[in-house]
């Protein structure tokens, strides 16, 4: 007889994690987002998933990361991190949001039911589920209603604790490739501090010491990593770790960390006197997926250098190691932004290799990006990460090369393909990356800061009635509803000199977000408030959160 659904033990549990009935959960950009106190039934049903998730794949093991990133501490969040260590297939996206929105016991079960008829689920596989969660308060609770869930389902499960994104992603993908030929890394945080280590010590081995590194770490779990990866780098890098307190209650993301910094373009205050002219340092966000670094210039400015800069500044040193391998006409090297890409950075990159827009989230860039050999992809927020398409690894792995600055090369494109977590953005392998083509190119931040000039650009975020009104083409370059926004906004962007804006429902956060740039910083932020107040006034909202 086929293996049926454990109906009581579901019944059982999710008795005790009631949904609220007034809210609607959707499993957007980066899972499911919103106040870490209403999430309890979205952790269990969660569990669940997870474990349906692992037996349509055959038993192999599914990740689920508790975090709410950059967002403030009151907030939580879950996601699914399928075998390879990618976000959830986007066809499951469905499911999780029919999942989390039945309304009783009763309807869960249902909606179980049609999860496993539709996706042609074989119950008798085994379900593996490794979790793990970021520092918030909320955290513990959240894990022991997903644990519910786990066991509701039956699934075998591994607990890796307090531990960033990026560093679950990895052990996903170590764990479903043990054994094969495709092995990541050894399980565990050991393995990953090792691979990302010695690759680095490789990479820089010979070249002068670049000076020690501020790092903001968000008040996060990423404050963790850094602390632990120091003594596998031994002197090889030095950090300056700064805002650390994952205990202090209300520090996480406050006023420091990735997203502060990109959206305020400001240095965090905490970091005010850190910094002297001609210093680099850098912030992670909350959970260490994304990375932004900044230096102060001569005339004691505070400069950012974002995902964009990043993505031309790596880039730029991956296609120089190709070409001095001799792999020019076997590797090709691709970029891939979304519509907040600088427009400076895109033409700067697209003079040069092939790019390509996609909508945000990391999902859509990891994809894009998996079409070429070598495929950088950076969200101007500082979420990206570098794919070696299996071939090209294999390319790289039996190549000959036939001078020794072919070998020297290939030998660092070696190192590179460890020293990236190729499964998702990774603040501490951006950092360590980052650092590796500075101390090549013997760049400090002025030099890194002047492949191009940014475009002043400004982002804000509208609260709105209601975000669904808002739906965008063209990989969210433009509005389709509300009707005639577009229109308005096209007929605004005109009377700017050098002039582009857009606006998007943003997938983690209740609100709208606009984009403005233009040739000078006064007439990019004009342009952003006056779309902001063509979208207010389109569809009203708040008086007391009219942009201003
Ligand atoms: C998540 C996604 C990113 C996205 C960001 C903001 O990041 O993984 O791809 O850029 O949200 O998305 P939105 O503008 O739709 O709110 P994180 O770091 O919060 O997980």
């Amino acid at each position: 007889m086929a293996a049926q659904l454990p109906l009581d033990d579901i019944a059982r549990l999710a008795d005790l994690h009631p949904k609220p009935g007034h809210i609607r959960f959707q499993y957007g950009t980066a899972g499911f987002r919103t106040l870490g106190s209403v999430l309890d039934s979205v952790l269990f049903r969660v569990g669940v998933l997870a474990g349906l998730r692992s037996k349509k794949l055959d038993g192999k093991t599914i990740g689920v990361m508790v975090t709410a990133s950059h967002n403030p501490e009151p907030d939580n969040g879950v996601k699914l991190v399928d075998p390879r260590g990618e976000m959830l297939e986007a066809s499951w996206e469905a499911h999780a949001t029919s999942l989390a929105n039945a309304a009783s016991t009763e309807d869960f079960l249902q909606a179980v039911d049609a999860v496993v008829k539709n996706a042609k689920i074989d119950l008798s596989k085994p379900a593996k589920v490794i979790y793990a969660r970021d520092t918030r308060p909320s955290g513990p609770s959240l894990v022991a209603s997903l644990e519910d869930g786990l066991k509701a389902i039956g699934a075998e499960t591994r607990d890796a604790g307090v531990t960033t994104t990026p560093i679950l992603h990895y052990l996903v993908r170590a764990i479903n490739t043990k054994g094969t030929s495709a092995e990541y890394g050894d399980d565990s945080e050991d393995g990953y501090f090792k691979k990302l280590s010695g690759a680095f010590k490789q990479l820089v081995s010979g070249k002068p010491a670049l000076p020690p590194l501020v790092v903001d770490c968000a008040n996060g779990v990423g404050a963790n990593a850094v602390e632990k990866i120091v003594p596998y780098l031994g002197d090889s890098l030095t950090f300056i770790p700064h805002n650390t307190a994952t205990a202090t209650p209300g520090a996480l993301n406050n006023a420091c960390g990735a997203d502060y910094v990109k959206t305020t373009q400001k240095l965090p205050p905490s970091l005010a006197n850190e910094l002297k002219s001609g210093e680099r340092g850098c912030s992670f966000d909350g959970d260490a997926d994304r990375l932004m670094y900044f230096y102060i210039d001569a005339r004691n400015q505070f400069r950012m250098l974002d995902g964009d800069k990043i993505a031309a500044l790596v880039a730029g040193f991956i296609v120089e190691l190709v070409k001095n391998a001799g792999l020019e006409e076997k590797i090709r090297v691709g970029i891939v932004q979304t519509a907040y890409a600088n427009g400076s950075s895109t033409k700067y990159l697209a003079d040069r290799l092939p790019v390509r827009c996609v909508p945000t989230g990391v999902k859509h860039l990891h994809h894009a990006a998996e079409h070429f050999n070598i495929g950088v992809y950076f969200e101007a927020n500082g979420h990206g990460t570098v794919l070696f398409s299996p071939e090209t690894q294999g390319t790289l792995a039996s190549y000959e090369p036939s001078t020794p600055a072919q070998s020297t090369a290939l030998k660092h494109l070696r190192n590179l393909v460890q020293l990236i977590n190729q499964t998702v953005g990774d603040a501490l392998s951006d950092l360590l990356l980052v650092e590796t083509v500075l101390a090549h190119k013997s760049y400090s931040g002025v030099e890194w800061d002047s492949l191009y000039v940014d475009l002043p650009n400004r982002l804000v975020k509208v609260l709105v009635a209601d975000v669904r009104a808002f739906q965008t083409e063209d990989a969210e370059r433009r509005l389709v509803s509300p009707r005639g926004l577009q229109g308005k906004i096209d007929a605004l962007v005109k009377r700017y000199e050098g002039g582009r804006s857009f606006v998007r429902p943003s997938g983690t956060e209740d609100v709208v977000r606009v984009y403005a740039e233009a040739v000078m910083k006064s007439q990019a932020d004009e342009l952003a408030f006056r779309v902001a107040g063509l979208v207010y006034d389109e569809t009203g909202g708040d008086p007391a959160t009219r942009p201003k």
